[in-house]
């Protein structure tokens, strides 16, 4: 049990150093960087293929896949014109900060404006491992029942936003929109929270409005000319 206690220390402090190497790199090339997080199927990569199509003309796009198994995901985005680069984990059900460091290798980072990580499909791993972002996105989708943010409290209580998808399926679930309100507001005030389709783009507008300003204000910080 010692033992155990140990090497989940280990493990998770050899990842922070990895983290913040990886967060220098990202501040030093003006990088805005995202860690997108859900259950499989929850819709990350559609909602990222949505969100790509609203924003590509402007801001230069690369996306890091992370799956168990196959280059489907990062097929998907390349087929955008879109910079994709595909991490299989063989088993491990998270990405860690080393495996993003790792391919950061196969992107032009001073050409980056916005680095999307989509992680494994899982919503409890993916929770304790920073891979140096400077957002964490975590989706919940309606099929998967209001009781969900309840039941994986860390990861929503860790999201900087929390994105609700497959609301044009509402009419025919039983996701109480309720009391998915309010176990938010619960468990973390401060998420900023966008209700969407990422099918018909009900409620995508908002999010890119959100992103873009994180973007412009992350920039800003570093110093970027707009004039
Ligand atoms: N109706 C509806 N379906 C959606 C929506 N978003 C995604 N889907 C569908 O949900 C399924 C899974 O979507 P993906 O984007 O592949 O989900 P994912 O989270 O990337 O899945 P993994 O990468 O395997 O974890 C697909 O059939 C999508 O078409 C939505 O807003 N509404
Ligand atoms: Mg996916």
């Amino acid at each position: 049990m010692n033992k155990h206690i140990t090497l989940g220390h280990n493990v998770l402090k050899h990842n922070m150093e990895y983290a913040d190497k990886n967060r220098s790199r990202f501040q030093e090339n003006n990088v805005y960087t995202l860690n997108l997080i859900s259950s499989p199927g929850s819709g990350k990569t559609t909602f990222l293929e949505k969100t790509i199509g609203q924003l590509k003309d402007d801001l230069e796009i690369g996306v890091i896949e992370g799956d168990i198994a196959t280059t489907i995901d990062a097929e998907r985005i390349a087929s955008m014109n879109v910079k994709a680069v595909q991490i299989n984990t063989h088993g491990a059900c998270h990405l860690d900060a080393k495996m993003v460091e790792e391919v950061l290798t196969h992107f032009s980072l001073e050409d980056t404006d916005l680095l999307v990580v989509e992680n494994v499909g899982n919503l409890v791993c993916p929770a304790e491992f920073d891979l140096g972002e400077h957002a964490k996105i975590v989706i919940l989708s309606t099929t998967e029942g209001s009781e969900k943010v309840q039941k994986y409290p860390n990861v929503f209580a860790q999201a900087d936003v929390i994105i609700l998808n497959k609301i044009d399926l509402l009419p025919y679930v039983s996701f109480e929109l309720s009391r998915f309100r309010s176990d938010i507001q619960q468990i973390n005030p401060d998420a900023t929270v966008f209700e969407v389709s990422s099918i018909n783009g009900l409620g995508m507008g908002r999010w890119t409005k959100w992103l873009t300003e994180n973007w412009v204000e992350h920039t800003q910080i570093k110093g970027f000319d707009w004039t």
